[in-house]
């Protein structure tokens, strides 16, 4: 089985009543259960940031939430504290079936740099290391699922087809922030990466 599932941040932060609750998060998760039976490979990834990490707008004088600032490594969206290290907010979603994942990839760990990606931060070019993962396994078809569309699930998908991956994401079992027509924003990008939204 060539066939990988890529489950994006399914934490409880991204879910309702989460410091970055996207609507509707929690409403995805059975069906995601369901679609690990059918995989080859489950990999689950954690957005998993240090205390007063870069992205967060309260390390930020003056800004909030959903502004955008100049970062070394480019333009980066402010988001409210969330998915801390160790915290209840970081955990996966309780009825997740985390027990069948093979591998648990955390992103987003470093203070000066975001990694929406599951394959690299933000600047682009630092690797997590999941590409060698999936290649020394074989993994060459990833389908993507999960927590935020239009963010973690558009920016890993696409560096997945950059990669040479043959990749699909599953609109029905992911959620999207939506903000600014940011959903649409990251549909068209992803449509002109190579990626098959279905
Ligand atoms: C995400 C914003 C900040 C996501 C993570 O999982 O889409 N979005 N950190
Ligand atoms: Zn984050």
């Amino acid at each position: 089985m060539n066939h990988a599932l890529i489950v994006i941040d399914m934490q409880n932060d991204f879910c309702p009543r989460g410091a970055l609750a996207v609507a509707g998060g929690d409403e995805i998760v059975a069906g995601i259960n369901a679609r690990m039976e059918q995989a080859g490979a489950v990999v689950l990834t954690q957005d998993w940031h240090p205390p007063r990490h870069s992205s967060f707008a309260s390390q930020h004088a003056g800004r909030a939430p959903l502004q955008v600032i100049d970062m070394p490594y480019g333009p980066q969206v402010l988001w409210p504290d969330h998915c801390v290290q160790g915290t209840q907010g970081a955990g996966f979603h309780p009825d997740l079936a985390t027990d069948r994942a093979d591998l648990i990839l955390r992103k987003g760990f470093r203070r000066e740099i975001d990694s929406y990606s599951a394959f690299f931060e933000n600047d682009q070019t630092t690797p997590t290391g999941l590409e060698g993962y999936l290649r020394s396994r074989g993994l060459t078809e990833l389908e993507f699922v999960g927590l935020a569309t239009d963010f973690c699930v558009a920016w890993s998908a696409m560096d997945a087809a950059r990669l040479g991956f043959n990749v699909r994401v599953l609109g029905d079992l992911c959620r999207a922030i939506d903000h600014d027509g940011s959903l649409a924003q990251a549909q068209d990008a992803m449509r002109a990466a190579g990626v098959t939204l279905v």
